[in-house]
C-alpha cells in the first residue's frame, strides 16, 4: 500500500480566514463567532512557529482509506423517486452527522501503530506542537475548499449547526436523511457518520468558582492515605523518587464536578482566561474557561450548587475522580486521597457527543491526561470516529484513560467493555479487584471486536492493567471521610491516571506507546498467569512504573541508571504480599446500639477487635468461643482506634455491638 502525502507547508493560503468563515458558525451567537477568531489566532502562532522551527520533521498527512464516498448505514437514504410516507417522514427527521474530510493524520484503520513507529524517537512536547500545527492547517485547508458548497448548503436550510473540527479533520452538522446526498458533493467530504444521540444527565449545575487558596504547609507524609496508595506504591514514589504529580494537567471528562477544600488546591487555573469577566479573554471560543468547561450547555457551569451538593454528596462523581487523581489534604483535614497530589486536574463535561471540542481544548491547555468515567454501548460505526480522535489526541500527546465498565453480570463479551474503553492502543483501560485482589463481581473484561468498515483488527486484548474499584473510601464535598463508600469501575481509572500523572510529572517527554508499554510491562501479574482478559497484565504498580521511566531517561540522558534497575521477580513478590497483607480481614465494629453499654463506653464503628482476655480475636468465631469459654463472667476486651488500643470490662449481658470482617486498615 502506498501513502501519499503531502507536506503540511506546501499549504500556504492558510490566513485567509476571512468573515465568511465566520458564517460558518452562526448557530452559536456569541460563541461561534469567537470560535472562528480562536481558530485564527491559534493559526497565526502557530505559523510563526513554523518559521523559526524549519528543523522539525514535517507531519505529513495521509488520504483516507477506501472507495468513493462512505455513508454510515445507520442513515437510511430515501429512494431517488417515490417511497412510502414513512419513509418520507424519516428522511425529514432531523438527525446529527460527523463527517470526515479526505486527509487525516492517520488515513487507514492501521495507521497508529504504523506512524507511532514513525514517530518514536520524538519528544512529546514537541510532537504536540508539530501536531497541532499540522492538523489545524489540514483542517483549514480542507475548510476552505469546502465553505462555498457548504455556505450554498447552510442557506438553502440542508445543514445547519455546522461546527468545525481540526482534531478530526472535519465537520459536526444537523441534516436529514434527505440533506446526505447534497452533502456528498462538498468538496472533500469523505465519510459521514450518524452521531447517536447521546444524551447525559447534569445535575444542577454552577460556574466553577476555587475557595480561597488555603493551602497547608503539611508534608505529603503528614497526612493519613487510604489503603490503594499503599496498594499501588505511590507514597513509595513521592518518598524514593521525590516525585508527586508536579506539572501535569489532568483533564476529567464526567460530571457532578465541586472544588471543595481537598480539590481547591489543585484545580488547574488557564492562565490566559480572566474568571468571570463574560470575555472569552483568551479566544479560544469559550468563555471564562478557567478551570475547565461545559460543552454540552456551551458554559463554565461545571459544578454543582450548594443546594443540589448536599444531594448528590455520596455520588459526587466527577468531584470523587479529581479526589482519586489528585485530592490534596488540607488544614482541617488529616487525610490526602490523590494518588499525584501536586497534579492539577480540570472538568469537563461533553461525553462522547462533544468530544471533539473538549479534545481539542484539552490539547490546547497542554493537558496530559484524559480520563473518562462514562461509556456507551452499541455506537456502531460511530465507534470507529471516536476512535479516530483518541489516536489523533494521542499524537497530542494525550493519555486517554477508563474503567472497564461494570458490566460483567449484564452483557456477554466482546461488547462488556464498550465506548471508549474498547478502543486499542490509545484509551488505557483499567479494569477492578478487590483490596485482597480477588476478582470484582461487576467488573467488565475483555476482549473486544474490530470489525467496522474503518477498522478491521478483529479481537483485540483489553483490558490493559487493573486497579481498585470496590469498598473504596470517599472524601465527601466537607472533608469527612467514609471508609468503605464507593464502589464502580469508574474509580479504577482514575487510579490509573494518577499513576500516568506520576510517570508523566517523572518524564514529561514520555511518548503514550512508551508509557503503554511500562505500564503493562511493570504492573504485577495477578489471576490467571500472564495476560488475561480479566486482569490485564495486573496490578498498576506506581513505583516500578516511575522507576522504569525515570531509567530510561536516564539513559536517553547518557546518566548512569543502575539506581533505577528492577528488582526483577522481587518486585512483584513485595507488590502482592503488600497488598494482600494489608488487606487481611480483621473483626471489626460495624455499628453500635444506641444506649447500648458498648455506647456508653464510648466504643465506635471502625474500631478493630485486637484481643479478649489476652486472646488475640481475628474473627467472628474466635470471639464469640471466647466469651462463651467466661461462662457469665465480664470479658477484657480490647479494641484498637487509629493507632490507640483501648481496654473494656464487657459484661455478661447484651453489649450493643454489631460486628462484620473487614480487609484491613482504611488509613495509614
Ligand atoms: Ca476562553
Ligand atoms: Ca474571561
Amino acid at each position: 500500500m502506498s501513502y501519499k502525502s503531502f507536506a503540511a507547508k506546501a499549504i500556504q493560503p492558510i490566513l485567509s480566514v476571512t468573515k465568511e468563515s465566520l458564517q460558518l458558525t452562526t448557530n452559536r451567537p456569541c460563541l461561534s463567532a469567537s470560535l472562528a477568531i480562536g481558530t485564527l489566532l491559534s493559526f497565526a502562532v502557530t505559523t510563526s512557529s513554523l518559521a523559526t522551527n524549519s528543523a522539525q520533521p514535517t507531519m505529513g498527512m495521509e488520504p483516507v482509506s477506501g472507495e468513493g464516498i462512505w455513508i454510515d448505514p445507520r442513515i437510511r437514504i430515501p429512494a431517488q423517486q417515490g417511497g412510502t410516507e414513512t419513509a418520507q417522514q424519516n428522511a425529514e427527521q432531523k438527525i446529527t452527522v460527523k463527517v470526515w474530510f479526505d486527509q487525516q493524520l492517520l488515513g487507514t484503520g492501521d495507521a497508529y501503530q504504523r506512524r507511532a513507529n514513525e514517530f518514536s524517537k520524538s519528544k512529546r512536547q514537541e510532537l504536540r506542537r508539530n501536531v497541532i500545527q499540522a492538523l489545524q492547517k489540514i483542517s483549514d485547508y480542507s475548510h476552505k475548499n469546502a465553505r462555498e458548497s457548504l455556505q450554498k448548503l447552510q442557506s438553502e436550510g440542508v445543514i445547519s449547526n455546522l461546527q468545525t473540527h481540526w482534531i478530526i479533520n472535519g465537520f459536526t452538522c444537523s441534516t436529514t436523511a434527505a440533506g446526505i446526498t447534497k452533502l456528498k458533493s462538498v468538496p472533500g467530504v469523505k465519510k459521514i457518520f450518524l452521531a447517536p444521540n447521546l444524551g447525559q444527565k447534569q445535575g444542577d449545575l454552577q460556574s466553577a468558582i476555587p475557595l480561597p487558596d488555603r493551602s497547608s504547609a503539611k508534608q505529603h507524609s503528614d497526612y493519613k492515605h487510604p489503603w490503594y496508595i499503599r496498594s499501588l506504591q505511590a507514597d513509595r514514589v513521592w518518598s524514593e523518587f521525590n516525585v508527586q504529580g508536579s506539572g501535569t494537567l489532568n483533564v476529567i471528562a464526567d460530571n457532578n464536578f465541586s472544588i471543595s477544600p481537598n480539590l481547591a488546591v489543585s484545580i488547574y487555573r488557564n492562565p490566559k482566561e480572566i474568571p468571570d469577566n463574560k470575555i472569552d479573554d483568551d479566544g479560544n471560543g469559550y468563555v471564562d474557561d478557567c478551570h475547565g468547561y461545559n460543552f454540552t450547555d456551551f458554559s463554565n457551569r461545571i459544578t454543582v450548587t450548594p443546594s443540589a451538593l448536599s444531594a448528590f454528596s455520596r455520588t459526587l462523581h466527577g468531584a470523587m475522580c479529581a479526589t482519586i487523581i489528585c485530592g490534596n489534604g488540607t488544614r482541617e483535614s488529616p487525610y490526602e486521597f490523590g494518588i499525584a497530589p501536586e497534579a492539577k486536574w480540570a472538568g469537563v463535561i461533553g461525553g462522547l457527543f462533544h468530544l471533539e471540542d473538549a479534545v481539542e481544548w484539552a490539547v490546547l491547555q497542554n493537558a496530559d491526561t484524559y480520563s473518562m468515567s462514562f461509556s456507551h454501548p452499541k455506537l456502531g460505526e460511530y465507534r470507529s470516529h471516536v476512535r479516530k480522535i483518541f489516536e489523533h489526541g494521542a499524537f497530542c500527546g494525550i493519555f486517554f484513560v477508563s474503567g472497564a465498565g461494570n458490566f460483567a453480570q449484564t452483557t456477554q463479551v466482546p461488547v462488556q467493555m464498550r465506548s471508549p474503553e474498547d478502543t486499542p492502543a490509545v484509551v488505557f483501560a483499567a479494569a477492578g479487584v478487590q483490596r485482597d485482589l480477588s476478582r470484582t463481581k461487576f467488573s467488565s473484561q475483555g476482549p473486544v471486536r474490530w470489525a467496522t468498515e474503518h477498522y478491521q483488527d478483529g479481537m483485540v486484548r483489553k483490558p490493559e492493567v487493573c486497579a481498585f474499584n470496590q469498598d473504596l473510601p470517599c472524601q465527601l464535598p466537607n472533608g469527612n471521610v467514609i471508609d468503605v463508600q464507593i464502589s464502580g469501575n469508574s474509580f479504577a481509572g482514575p487510579m490509573f491516571c494518577g499513576t500516568i500523572a506520576l510517570m508523566l510529572s517523572a518524564d514529561p517527554d514520555l511518548l503514550p506507546w512508551d508509557c503503554r508499554e511500562i505500564i503493562t510491562q511493570t504492573a504485577t501479574d495477578i489471576g490467571v498467569p500472564g495476560y488475561d482478559y480479566q486482569t490485564g497484565h495486573g496490578l498498576i504498580n506506581c513505583h516500578a512504573a516511575v522507576r522504569e521511566v525515570l531509567r530510561r531517561k536516564a539513559v536517553r540522558n547518557g546518566i548512569d541508571a543502575v539506581k533505577y534497575e528492577s528488582a526483577g521477580i522481587r518486585d512483584t513478590t513485595e507488590h502482592r504480599q503488600a497488598s494482600q497483607t494489608q488487606a487481611k480481614p480483621t473483626l471489626t465494629v460495624v455499628a453500635v446500639r444506641p444506649g447500648s453499654p458498648a455506647a456508653t463506653q464510648g466504643v465506635k464503628p471502625g474500631d478493630i477487635v485486637v484481643s479478649m482476655n489476652g486472646q488475640p480475636i481475628s474473627n467472628r468465631n474466635d470471639y464469640d468461643t471466647t466469651r462463651q469459654k467466661a461462662k457469665g463472667k465480664s470479658v477484657t476486651l480490647v479494641l484498637q482506634r487509629d493507632d490507640k488500643q483501648n481496654s473494656y470490662e464487657v459484661p455478661p449481658i447484651t453489649w450493643g455491638l454489631s460486628l462484620g470482617m473487614r480487609a484491613g486498615r482504611v488509613f495509614d
